[in-house]
C-alpha cells in the first residue's frame, strides 16, 4: 500500500477527519465564490451550520452546468495568479468546463494516483507506459504524477501514433499499461495486425479507465493483451484520475469487488437522479463527490451523471476506504428509443458474449419518419472472416448471425434493433475515450 496508515484508517477516525476538512471547505466556498454564497444564503446555510457528517445533505448540489455559466474561472476559490495549472474538458454541449490546480492540489492528485497505481500492483521501478492523453485532458498528466510520485519509470507516449507505441511496449518492455479500455482494444488490434505476440512484452496489469466498460471488455481486453486489467475511474471536475481504484487482492477474489474511493479527499454519496434523495449503501444511483481538500475549485455535492452504488463491506485488501461498484453507464448516455431505455454498455456485454464478433461496435441511432431506430454496427472477427476467403462469400452465415444478434437483443432488452455486420477494421478506432454511440438525431454525423 502507498499510504498504509491513511488507507486502513478505523472509520470513526476518517469520520472525524472528514468532518473536520468539510467545515473548512465549506467556509472557503461560502467566503470566496458567489455562487455557494448565494445558495447558501438561501438555504439558511452557514459554516457554523456544519456539527456533524450528516449536515453535508443540507448542502447544495453542484452540477456541469454551473462550471460552463461560470466558464472560465467563477467557479475558482483562489485567485488566477495563485492557479499553477488548468484542465479542461471539452464535452459534446458547448463551453468546455475548466477547472484550476494550486500547487497542494497538485499534490494531493499525485498522491490519490500514487494510491490508485499502489493499489494496482505498481511497484517503485516498474516501467508504466502511459498512453492517456497529455494535455488538456486530466489522463495523461494526473496518472504521470502520480506514477512518478510512486517511483514508477514514466513512458509519456500519450495517444495516437498507435504503432510507434507498440515498438516502445516492444523496446522498453513496460510492466504497466495505462489508458483507456477501447484504447487497449485498439493496441492489441493493431498488434496483431503487425503480427506482434502478447508474449513477446512484458506487459503484465493494465490499468483502464475514463470510459465505461463492461465486465465482457474486460475479459477480452485480458485475453488479447495477456494481462489483469484494472478499473480506474475519476473525473476532471473532482480531480481527474485517481479518485478511486479497484485494488488487486479484491479483484482477484471477486472481479465485481469495486473501486476504493480516496474518502480523505473526495466525499461520495450515491443519490435518486430523479427526486435527490440520498439512497443507502447497496442501491444504485447517481454518484455525487464533495471534495474535501481542493484549494482551486473545491465543489460541493457535484452531481457526476455517472450510475453506481457504494458498498461498505470491508475488502480483502484490508484497506477501510469505502468501495464504488464500477460504473455502469452515465445518465445522460441513456439512449431513449422507442420508449425503451438502453445505454450502450448493455448492448456491449450481450454482443461481446457471441463467438465471431469483434469488440469494435457503435450504436446508430436515428429518427425515420417519427420512428427512432437503432441499428447496431459491429465488426466480426479475422477468423470468422477466414473461414470464407472474403465478406461477400459468408453473406449466408452473416445473415444467420445477425438474425441471432437481433433475437438476443430483442429478448434481453426488448428492443428491436437493426443489425450491421462489417468487415475488421471497418470500425472507427479508439485514440482516446470511444465513441460508442452516433445519435443522428442530435446531429451526430458519422
Ligand atoms: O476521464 C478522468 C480519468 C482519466 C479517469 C483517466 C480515469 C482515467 P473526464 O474527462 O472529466 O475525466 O471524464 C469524466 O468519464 O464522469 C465518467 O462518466 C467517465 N469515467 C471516468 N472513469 C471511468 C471509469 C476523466 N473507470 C467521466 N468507468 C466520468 C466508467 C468512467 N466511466
Amino acid at each position: 500500500m502507498w499510504n498504509q496508515k491513511l488507507e486502513c484508517i478505523p472509520r470513526s477516525e476518517l469520520a472525524l477527519l472528514q468532518l473536520e476538512r468539510l467545515k473548512q471547505v465549506v467556509e472557503r466556498v461560502y467566503n470566496k465564490v458567489p455562487l455557494y454564497k448565494k445558495r447558501l444564503d438561501k438555504l439558511g446555510v452557514t459554516p457554523e451550520s456544519i456539527k456533524t457528517l450528516d449536515d453535508l445533505r443540507c448542502l447544495p448540489f453542484t452540477v456541469k452546468a454551473d462550471l460552463r455559466e461560470n466558464y472560465p474561472f467563477g467557479l475558482f476559490s483562489t485567485d488566477v495568479k495563485d492557479i499553477s495549472r488548468l484542465h479542461a474538458s471539452s464535452g459534446t454541449k458547448g463551453k468546455p468546463t475548466v477547472v484550476g490546480y494550486t500547487k497542494n492540489d497538485i499534490d494531493v492528485w499525485a498522491e490519490a494516483c500514487a494510491r490508485s497505481l499502489a493499489a494496482a500492483g505498481v511497484r517503485s521501478g516498474d516501467v508504466l507506459h502511459n498512453s492517456y492523453g497529455y494535455g488538456l485532458f486530466t489522463g495523461g498528466l494526473g496518472v504521470h504524477y502520480g506514477a512518478e510520485r510512486l517511483g514508477a519509470v514514466v513512458v509519456p507516449a500519450s495517444g495516437g501514433k498507435t504503432q510507434q507505441q507498440i515498438k516502445l511496449l516492444q523496446d522498453f518492455q513496460p510492466r504497466i499499461l495505462c489508458c483507456t479500455p477501447s484504447y487497449a482494444l485498439n493496441l492489441s488490434f493493431t498488434m496483431e495486425e503487425m503480427g506482434i505476440q502478447p508474449e513477446s512484452l512484458n506487459l503484465e496489469i493494465g490499468i483502464f479507465g475514463a470510459e465505461p466498460w463492461s465486465q465482457r471488455m474486460r475479459a477480452e481486453i485480458e485475453k488479447r493483451l495477456h494481462i489483469t486489467a484494472l478499473d480506474i475511474y475519476g473525473l476532471s471536475e473532482i480531480m481527474g484520475p485517481g479518485v478511486s481504484m479497484e485494488c488487486l487482492e479484491g479483484m482477484r477474489k471477486d472481479s465485481n469487488c469495486g473501486l476504493h474511493i480516496w474518502e480523505d479527499f473526495f466525499l461520495p454519496e450515491i443519490i435518486d437522479p430523479e427526486s435527490l434523495a440520498v439512497l443507502p449503501y447497496g442501491t444504485e444511483g447517481e454518484l455525487v463527490f464533495t471534495n474535501l481538500v481542493k484549494e482551486g475549485i473545491p465543489l460541493l455535492r457535484y452531481r457526476t451523471g455517472d450510475i453506481s452504488q457504494l458498498n461498505a463491506e470491508p475488502c480483502a485488501c484490508g484497506r477501510t476506504m469505502i468501495r464504488m461498484q464500477r460504473v455502469r453507464a452515465r445518465l445522460d448516455d441513456m439512449l431513449i428509443i422507442r420508449g425503451v431505455n438502453l445505454y450502450p454498455s448493455e448492448v456491449e456485454q450481450l454482443l461481446l458474449q457471441i463467438d465471431g464478433l469483434s469488440p469494435n461496435y457503435q450504436l446508430i441511432v436515428e429518427r425515420e419518419k417519427a420512428l427512432d431506430t437503432l441499428e447496431v454496427q459491429i465488426e466480426v472477427t479475422e477468423e470468422l472472416l477466414d473461414r470464407w476467403g472474403n465478406f461477400e462469400n459468408g453473406q449466408l452465415e452473416l445473415k444467420t448471425l445477425s438474425n441471432h444478434i437481433t433475437i438476443l437483443l430483442k429478448e434481453n432488452l426488448g428492443l428491436t434493433a437493426g443489425v450491421k455486420l462489417m468487415p475488421p477494421k471497418s470500425v472507427p478506432r479508439s485514440e482516446g475515450k470511444a465513441i460508442r454511440v452516433i445519435d443522428k438525431r442530435r446531429g451526430d454525423k458519422i
